[in-house]
Order: C-alpha cells, then structure tokens, then sequence
C-alpha cells in the first residue's frame, strides 16, 4: 500500500516559473493591494478594475511553464499517493503532471455565473469581459475565493491532511487562513517537511524538516529523501 503524502503549496512555488508571490512584491500585485482588488466590495465597487486585474494575471498564468518545484511534486505520484493542496489559481501543477489537485482558492482559468455558483466555466483564453454572462444571463465572475468569501474546498482538504503520513509545506508563508489553518489537521506523529528560502514563523520549530532554499532546489531533494526513506 502507497503511503500518502498531502502537500500544501502557495506562490512561492510558482516564483520561479515567473509569477510574483504575494508578499515579495509588497502585498502588492500588478501594484494593487490585493486585499482591495481580491474582494466582493471590490467588484460591487469597481467591476471594470477587478475584470482587468484578474486579466492581467490569467494573461500572465497562461505564459509561464512549471518548474523544478512542480515536476518533482509529480514525480511523487510514481512512488506515493498524493494529493496537492493548492492555494494557487494557477495551473503549474497539472501542466507538470500532478493528477491530484485541489484549489483552495478557485483557478484563473475559470469564471462562474454571479447569479448561480454552481453555473462554471473553462474561460477560453485571458480575457473576460463585462458583458460575457452564463446561460442564465448573469454577469460572469473570475471562479476565485476572494478575501472574505468562504473556502468550500477546505472540508475536503482537512479530511486529506488528517489521512496524509507525510506532509510537505512549500512556497507558503502561512498567513491566509483557513488555509495555513491544515497545518492543525496533521498529526504530531507525521513526518513533516518544509521548503522555502525563508522558513515561515509557523513552521520554525514546530519539528518540521527544513529545507530553506528555493522550491526548485528544495523539493527534489525532498523527492529524494522521500523515495529512499519512505516510498
Ligand atoms: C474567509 C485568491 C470567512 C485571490 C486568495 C486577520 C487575521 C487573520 C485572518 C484574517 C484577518 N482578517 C481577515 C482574515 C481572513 C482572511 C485572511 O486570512 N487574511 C489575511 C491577509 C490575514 N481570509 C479570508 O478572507 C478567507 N476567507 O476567512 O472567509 C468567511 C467564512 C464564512 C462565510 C463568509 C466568510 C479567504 C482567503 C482567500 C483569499 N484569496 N487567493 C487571488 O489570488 O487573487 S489568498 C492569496 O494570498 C493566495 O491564494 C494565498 O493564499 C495568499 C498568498 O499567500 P502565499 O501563497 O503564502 O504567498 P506569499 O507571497 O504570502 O508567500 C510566498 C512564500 O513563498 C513566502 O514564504 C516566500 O518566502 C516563499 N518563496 C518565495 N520564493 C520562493 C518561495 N518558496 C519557494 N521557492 C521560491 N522560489
């Protein structure tokens, strides 16, 4: 029986595709504060910025290509059961292979109807305009968990990390919650691992392994460990 790894990943693991993380480019992206562009008020407010500033990023996700970082977590699947829990919304890790992901915070490529959230979309191409509706006639929104809004995923990513033997962090500084919340799911006994050039504050000391360097060094040689240690 493969055991389980469950994987928490944030955009620190896309940095070197190219994507800016949120904190290094000073909580700013695309010089918006994302915590006034990335709400409900936002859209209520001004529809016209949220559409282009989640353009600008779908237009930007649908040019990088996946890393070192993303490939190794792939490369898992060979030996483990894993699950890769993502706050991401972009698509790296299922263009490097990873078969089982799951969004905390919703995908890029989708846009769902504002009248009926059930009502989801692949978006084809980077743009999404005011004017393009679902087939109820509502205006269409970008299919992400905006702050404020609830993580429907959540549920199904606690029942994840309660069943994982292993559990990696990576590209995460752990200040969203409830996403940095899954850490509490993992059970003392499970060894952990975390990867990222500066080791967040939750995961000092908190018996992880650390690897304080770049997802694209960091998770191969995790892969590694992993496969010689556990598979
Ligand atoms: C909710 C989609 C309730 C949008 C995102 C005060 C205190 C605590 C919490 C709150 C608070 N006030 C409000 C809250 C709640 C709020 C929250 O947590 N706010 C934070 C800012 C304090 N949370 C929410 O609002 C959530 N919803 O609580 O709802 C509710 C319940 C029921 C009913 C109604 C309401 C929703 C949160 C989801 C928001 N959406 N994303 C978009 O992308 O546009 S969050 C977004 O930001 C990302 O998804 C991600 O989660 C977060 C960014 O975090 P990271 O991914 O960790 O990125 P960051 O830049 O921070 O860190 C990068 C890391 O990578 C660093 O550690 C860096 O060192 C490392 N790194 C850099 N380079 C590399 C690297 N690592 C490896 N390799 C490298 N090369």
């Amino acid at each position: 029986m493969k055991k389980k790894i469950a994987i928490l990943t944030g955009a620190g693991i896309s940095a070197e595709s190219g994507l800016k993380t949120f904190r290094d480019s000073g909580g700013l992206w695309e010089g918006h504060d994302v915590t006034k562009v990335a709400t409900p008020e936002a859209w209520r407010k001004d529809r016209a910025l949220v559409l282009e500033f989640y353009n600008q990023r779908r237009k930007q996700a649908l040019s990088v290509v996946p890393n070192p970082g993303h490939f190794a977590l792939a490369e898992l699947e060979e030996h483990f059961n894993v699950v890769v829990i993502t706050q991401n919304i972009d698509a790296l890790h299922e263009k490097a292979g990873s078969t089982n992901v799951l969004h905390l915070h919703g995908e890029i490529s989708k846009v769902r109807s504002t009248l009926d959230p059930e009502l989801i979309y692949e978006l084809d191409g980077w743009e999404l305009k005011e004017g393009d509706k679902c087939a109820k006639g509502s205006q269409l929104r970008p299919h992400i968990v905006w702050f404020g809004e609830p993580v429907p995923m959540m549920e199904p990513a606690m029942q994840e990390a309660l069943s994982a033997d292993i559990f990696l962090v990576a590209g995460t500084s752990l200040v969203v919650y409830p996403a940095a919340g899954l850490l509490d799911f993992i059970s003392s006994e499970v060894p952990k691992f975390v990867i990222d050039p500066k080791i967040p504050d939750t995961a000092n000391g908190n018996n992880f392994y650390l690897y304080e360097e770049p997802a694209s060094t960091g998770l191969p040689k995790v892969k590694e460990h992993l496969i010689k240690h556990y598979a």
